[in-house]
Formats: C-alpha cells, structure tokens, sequence
C-alpha cells in the first residue's frame, strides 16, 4: 500500500506542476503588448489574435481637409486639389493628387470649386478620400 501512495504523490506533484505552467502561458497571454494594445483602441475580441501589422493597417481614423479642386480624373478614381494645412497629417498646404473610394460620386464635381473632404487614413497614415462635399 506504501508504494502506492508515493506513486499518487508523484502524479500529484505532476499534475500540479502541469497546472501551474498552463496558468503561467495564460497569464504571459493576457498581458501581452496585442492585448494593451486592443484595449487602448477599443477594437472588438477578434483582432487580438491579429499581428501587429494587420493590427495597424485594420486600425482606421478620419480626417478632414479643405481645399480647391484642380482636377478630377474620374477614370483613374483620383482628384487633384490644392488643400489647407492638415494638422493631424503634418501637412502643410499644398496641391496634391487623392485616390478617392469607388462611393464618392465624382459627377457633379468641378475644377474651381471649394470642398470639405474627409480621409480615411490606416494605422501607416496611408490615406483615400471617402467623402466630399462641395462648401455652399
Ligand atoms: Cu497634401
């Protein structure tokens, strides 16, 4: 019956050895920099299990700019416009060419006119137009 009893306390020992390295990989888990980071930008569950890089190009802002169309060249889906200073880009005023999103209607826009637009911009500061609006 001795020699049972050791074998009992080995597995236990075992077991709990196996335990307490399970809860020290969790823990390691719960307070990697992914998980700081998903909190500290609100995103859901799912991009926890995102790398980092995927993490920064899935996490999007808007920006909003004024300024004067130039050009429109609706075949290439790009506008060109002369903008104000952009202080969350670091921009300062200038004439640039934007990529604008397949949603914004080019129609009824026109070289000489004064706009609002907006920009989404990803986590690399890679930027298109999403929205523009004609100023009355
Ligand atoms: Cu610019």
């Amino acid at each position: 019956m001795k020699n049972i009893s050791i074998k009992n306390t080995f597995k236990l020992a075992a077991f709990v050895t196996t335990v307490s390295s399970f809860l020290t990989a969790f823990t390691y888990a719960e307070s990697g920099p992914m998980h700081e980071g998903e909190s500290m930008h609100g995103h859901d569950g799912a991009s926890g299990h995102m790398m980092q890089q995927e993490a920064m190009a899935a996490h999007h802002r808007e920006v909003i700019g004024t300024g004067r169309i130039n050009k429109i060249m609706a075949d290439k889906q790009m506008i060109n416009i002369s903008h104000e200073p952009i202080a969350e880009m670091d921009w300062p005023k200038m004439r640039m060419n934007f990529k604008t999103m397949a949603q914004v209607k080019m129609d009824d826009l026109k070289p000489g006119q004064e706009v609002t637009f907006t920009l989404d911009v990803d986590g690399y500061n890679n930027y298109v137009i999403k929205k523009i609006d004609v100023n009355q």
